[in-house]
């Protein structure tokens, strides 16, 4: 019996018992209490006042109020914008304002050819491989209100996906913390699911073997990007690639004012001509624009279910008019022209089209896939698609 005791005894008086015990209960306690107040975020104010948040606001969104404001952002923060630390918790972070309902009339929601003075937001979508700085100076020099344009990019997890990243964070940083009237409304940036599945180069990248599996992949970037971001208070989605490097600074309020559901500009892109000394000139670049032809229909009914036409292939002769070929430098820049293939180059989209469930199908659906799937479902759910070909915007020399 001596010895319980005498070990007791030193249980007692040694470190164990009278430093690390009470420091330990004192931990789980905080833990504790900690966790409760995270589950109440959000609720108990608005319980307590018995009141809508949208009858105490002028507007119908949010973060105009003052009263529901965000919460800040700050890039090195420790903390979330609860001021938790984030150490406690690797769960994605809620922006939602505190005591927060928000209500939206879709009703309300319009998207006109009045769009800036309207006050109505646009999302530019991107998904990015490759940080261009054109494409970035391309964007600030849009005239577009900021406070009405929303961004969103997805980036692969490779090597050039690392350094996109790092890129384009920079620039976001700069704008997002300078002057309040010039930045953005929000910035979203997702990093891909899938590792990244197009590092070739322009040749390679193109030739016909590799398309079917590569734009698979690009609809499932589009998708995630897409379903990732869009809100609905958001009236158009334009579908900018990484890689256009100039467009005209109305670009916004020049294609929504065509105010058509399905828009594409024409892509071209601007190189040293070697016959010309060398002197800038424009050639055609995206040959996803296009209007059907019966060769293609018929090219298709003898395809097997799961086979694919991509356009601008010898191999696959479709005859289609391409948007690319019928640039004319002298005519109407507002010239209008009915397509059924769209690529994603810079295409603007009325929100209501992705919100009625058009996507970018990865599987082929009529024999298309990608942008032109869109195109080809966006036209079963009964809208028109549309291009301006006179209408150019530049895709960088690669
Ligand atoms: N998220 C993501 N974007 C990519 C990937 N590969 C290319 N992109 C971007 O997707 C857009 C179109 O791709 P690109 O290779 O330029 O196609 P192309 O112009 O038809 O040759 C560009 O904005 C690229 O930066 C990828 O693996 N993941
Ligand atoms: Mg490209």
């Amino acid at each position: 019996m001596r010895g319980v005791s005498e070990i007791a005894y030193r249980l007692r008086k040694s470190h164990i018992i009278r430093y690390l015990l009470p420091l330990f209960t004192t931990f789980l306690v905080i833990s504790i209490l900690y966790s409760r107040s995270n589950i109440e975020i959000g609720t108990n104010d608005l319980i307590q006042k018995h009141r809508w948040a949208h009858e105490d606001e002028d507007s119908f969104y949010f973060t105009y109020s003052k009263k529901f404001k965000m919460p800040a952002y700050s890039y090195n923060s420790k903390k979330d914008s609860n001021k938790n630390w984030l150490f406690f918790s690797s769960k994605q972070e809620d922006v939602i304002p505190q005591s927060h309902i928000a209500h939206y009339d879709l009703n309300k929601l319009k998207s006109t050819a009045n769009a800036a003075v309207d006050k109505e937001q646009i999302l530019i979508l991107t998904p990015m491989q490759t940080f261009h700085a054109k494409y970035w100076e391309n964007l600030l020099q849009l005239t577009y209100p900021r406070e009405l344009i929303e961004l969103g990019f997805i980036i692969p997890r490779s090597k050039s996906g690392d350094n996109a990243l790092k890129l384009l964070e920079r620039e976001i940083k700069k704008i997002q913390t300078g002057k309040k009237e010039q930045r953005f409304h929000k910035i979203t940036v997702l990093r891909q699911e899938s590792p990244s599945f197009n590092e070739l180069g322009e040749k390679q990248r193109h030739a016909l073997e590799v398309q079917k599996e590569r734009r698979a992949k690009m609809a499932l970037a589009r998708n995630e990007l897409l379903f990732s971001t869009i809100g609905p208070y958001t009236s158009w989605v334009l579908w900018l690639d990484a890689d256009i490097v100039e467009t005209p600074p109305t670009l916004l309020q020049d294609m929504t004012s065509h105010d058509k559901p399905v828009l594409a500009a024409n892509i071209y892109q601007k190189f040293k001509n070697p016959d010309d000394n060398n002197k800038i000139d424009i050639r055609p670049y995206d040959f996803n624009n296009w209007a059907e032809s019966a060769i293609a229909l018929e090219l298709a009914s003898k395809m097997d279910n799961d086979e694919i036409i991509v356009e601008g292939y010898s191999e696959l002769a479709t005859y289609r008019p391409l948007m690319a070929h019928l640039y004319d430098q002298n005519g109407d820049i507002n010239a209008e022209m009915h397509l059924d293939g769209v690529g994603g180059g810079c295409t603007l989209v009325k929100a209501e089209v992705h919100r009625d469930g058009a996507m970018f199908p990865n599987f082929p659906f009529y024999h298309l896939i990608e942008t032109e799937g869109f195109a080809k479902m966006a036209k079963r759910l009964g809208y028109e698609i549309t291009g301006l070909p006179n209408y150019l915007a530049y895709h960088v020399e690669e």
